[in-house]
């Protein structure tokens, strides 16, 4: 992840993070190789690529029409955002202060959104994710066995682990000859920021806000590390999948799972919902800034207006805590909107209702939002 072409919206671009995050960015059009460039792409005089600045966003556009089932609503009022700890994160990405946010009741999905889902939707649409249309995606390199490496062409300069697969996409998640067979209930992967949404939009839903996603991840639980407490194997059990042993050469897979899992694997957090830490990434839909937070709204925040990469939360399968200790309830990092993975996935959110200015308030206006005593 290169800071110079990532954080040019905000004035701390100059300095990188400790330890990149394990997450790659696309820069789909350059290398003079023959992928299209995105419509309203630019080529920059160095021949780089320059991603198109976006129309500022002022208003996020409330949708309340999609199906509620397997959704669980997080009631409105206030909860504490990020974290002032120490916890072996990074301060550069913003991931601090704790403030208290407040946040109307939204419907999230209790899963990420499936690859058997993501097939109904493309069986129903015809749709072609970003993936297909440029004709490669990224791969983890331990996941490319035998024939499957043919197809990987190129490693990403200072994290050589990820290799470019042709003909990698959603249903193809490493490439020619992969399949999603026992996998359909694993999070689809290879989707970019756009598919996302186009996704939610077809599913009458839209990508969570970072502040709606944190407070669901959170649980109603006050400024714990991790949705479940503050150890990552709190009572000797694993809560989330991540990578455990050597990275990057070998997962030992304590925790279960090598690469994905079932979106359902392990226990939700209090609210019901699943796998908030670790298994893949999750779009947001807020731009990317380490520093708007400080000074933004914390009324229903929707992050900066503009930007050239979108906060992704959780954490993934390849987070560990020697290179990328990002399953964290605060944690936060970012990529391009066209860039597809096979840690990334996303899932959904609906409002309430139609909304009102009285549904800035949320019930009970700033009161904490409760811990469920049930679900
Ligand atoms: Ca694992
Ligand atoms: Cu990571």
């Amino acid at each position: 992840m290169d800071g110079a072409s990532t954080g040019c919206d905000t004035p701390s671009a100059d300095r990188t993070p400790p330890k990149p995050c394990c997450t790659p960015q696309a820069e789909r059009a350059p290398q003079g190789c023959e992928t299209p460039a995105m419509t309203g792409a630019e080529a920059a005089p160095d021949g780089g690529y320059v991603s198109p600045l976006a129309p500022a966003v002022t208003e996020l556009a409330r949708v309340s029409t999609g199906s509620t089932d397997d959704m669980v609503q997080v009631p409105g009022g206030s909860f504490q955002m990020g974290t002032d700890r120490d916890e072996g994160g990074f301060p550069d990405d913003g991931e601090g202060p704790a403030r208290a946010v407040i946040l109307a009741p939204f419907w999230i999905d209790r899963y990420s959104v499936t690859k058997r889902q993501f097939s109904r939707f493309v069986k129903a649409t015809g749709y072609v994710t970003e993936a297909e249309r440029f004709g490669w995606s990224f791969v983890f390199h331990n996941q490319l066995h035998g024939k499957l490496r043919a197809n990987a062409k190129q490693a990403v300069q200072g994290i050589e682990w990820w290799w470019r697969v042709d003909g990698c996409d959603w249903a193809h998640p490493e490439g020619p000859g992969s399949r999603l067979k026992g996998r359909l209930e694993h999070p689809v992967t290879h989707v970019s920021w756009h598919d996302a949404q186009a996704y939610a939009a077809w599913a009458g839903k839209r990508l969570p806000t970072e502040a709606e996603w944190e407070c669901a991840a959170r649980g109603g639980r006050e400024s714990l590390i991790y949705p479940w407490g503050m150890e990552l194997e709190e009572s000797g059990a694993f809560h989330c999948n991540t990578w455990q042993g050597d990275f990057p050469h070998t997962d030992s897979a304590a925790d279960g799972f090598a690469g994905t899992c079932p979106v359902d694997a392990y226990v939700p957090n209090d609210f019901g919902v699943s796998n908030v830490m670790g298994n893949v990434w999750e779009w947001t839909n807020d731009w990317w800034s380490n520093d708007w937070h400080l000074t933004g709204s914390r009324d229903n925040p929707i992050g900066p207006e503009q930007g050239s990469a979108k906060v992704v939360k959780g954490g993934s399968f390849l987070c560990h805590i020697s290179y990328c200790n990002r399953y964290r309830c605060a944690a936060r990092t970012q990529n391009t909107t066209d860039s597809a993975t096979c840690h990334t996935g996303f899932r959904c959110v609906r409002d309430v209702g139609p909304w009102t200015p009285a549904s800035r308030l949320g019930h009970g206006a700033a009161a904490p939002i409760p811990r469920p005593t049930q679900r």
